[in-house]
């Protein structure tokens, strides 16, 4: 059933007798993912954007593709430099297009699959930390001088902490009883971080700040790496938009220093790595660091903070409103998702002054 739907959407792009077999890449929230292996090479990623969650398909796509076309010229000057690097290469339908929108209205897109890379869902070595850092570094890096004004703003208010807070008071009224009271120690911890969690977005309003292109999903799981562990391309490009660093270094940091998955149940496998912090941020700032000002730098460890609290309360207003935005896998998916991140914020706590330092 599904290969059928897959064939029959792949051979918008490619000849379907080029169709091998797929296999189902489950590690994002929000789209569906597959690795489509064919008869002649290469492989391709197709993916079905969730339009319920981006409501401006074409424009993400437009986004991706022009960011993807900017970043492959860019390298191109660079790659004399010896690093190998990898950019996203999204192939066109039959018809032209960057993606096939069929009759139901799904949308779809195709990548060439990059071989010989791998992903890390969590981190275990500091020389992966020290790698995203400068990968994810050169992103923005590479971006600085693409013009922000040409991006559709995919999901607005993605990062912002006052509408997030927004969010989760209005689930706050409308949760069971029943999820309330499970989530009665986790609201009362959320709550009490509020003044803190809208410092970095005051200076961002305040235009103290600046604005540039970020990818806004730099979780370490969206950096492919070559087998022998150098960073090889950023993926998984759908939230680029205008935004801060601090998005981008700090949900990095969300999922690189937690020495744990961000939904392991177990909190107390949930710390946060101190060491991995430093090579995240030595690779990051190699590739970044005179762009920085001060400001910027000074605020990068509660920019950290702030984006790991963020997916903390996401993820607990989509419990309280009974899971209706991220995929689940059990019914308390959500909860522990939320425990997890601010189980990290709280080992993070306790280390703060040296991450300062
Ligand atoms: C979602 O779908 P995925 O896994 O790439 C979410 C991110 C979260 C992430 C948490 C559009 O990303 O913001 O950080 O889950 N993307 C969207 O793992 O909401
Ligand atoms: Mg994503």
């Amino acid at each position: 059933m599904k290969t059928e739907l897959l064939k029959s959407v792949f051979s918008k792009f490619d000849d379907e007798s080029n169709f091998a077999s797929y296999q189902e890449l489950a590690s994002g929230h929000i789209n569906d993912t597959y690795l489509i292996n064919t008869k002649i090479q290469p492989s391709y990623v197709l993916q079905r954007i969730n339009h319920g969650v981006f409501k401006d398909v074409p424009g993400l796509i437009e986004n991706k593709v022009s960011v993807s076309v900017h970043l492959q010229n860019k390298l191109n000057a660079l790659e004399e430099s010896g690093q190998k690097r990898e950019v996203l290469t999204f192939v066109k339908t039959k018809e032209g297009e960057s993606y096939y929108q069929s009759e139901n209205g799904d949308y779809w897109n195709l990548m060439v699959f990059i071989e010989d890379s791998v992903t890390f869902e969590t981190v275990n070595d500091s020389e992966i930390a020290y790698e995203g850092g400068k990968l994810f570094g050169e992103f923005l890096n590479l971006t600085d001088d693409f013009d922000a004004s040409k991006l559709t703003e995919v999901i607005p208010k993605f990062h912002d902490m006052s509408f997030r807070f927004e969010q989760f008071e209005t689930a706050l009224k409308n949760a069971s009883t029943e999820r309330l009271e499970k989530a009665d120690v986790l609201i009362e911890r959320v709550k009490a971080y509020k003044d803190e969690m809208h410092i970095i977005q005051r200076l961002k309003e305040s235009g103290e700040i600046k604005m540039r292109v970020t990818h806004n999903d730099t979780k370490i799981s969206n950096a492919l790496f070559t087998k022998d562990k150098k960073g090889l391309c950023v993926i998984d490009t759908d939230t680029i938009m205008p935004g801060i660093v601090h998005y981008d270094f700090g949900d990095a940091i969300r999922t690189i220093c937690n020495t744990a998955a961000e939904d392991e149940q177990n909190l107390d496998l949930v710390n946060f790595n101190i060491p991995y912090y430093q090579a995240y941020l030595k690779g990051f700032l190699e590739k970044t660091g005179d762009a920085l000002s001060e400001l910027e730098l000074k605020y990068l460890p509660l920019g950290a903070k702030s984006m790991i609290f963020i997916m903390g309360i996401r993820f607990l207003t989509d419990f309280l409103n009974d899971d209706v935005y991220y995929k689940t896998k059990y019914p308390n998916h959500n909860f522990d998702r939320a425990q997890n991140q601010l189980k990290l914020i709280e080992s993070m706590e306790t280390q703060f002054n040296q991450i300062e330092n």
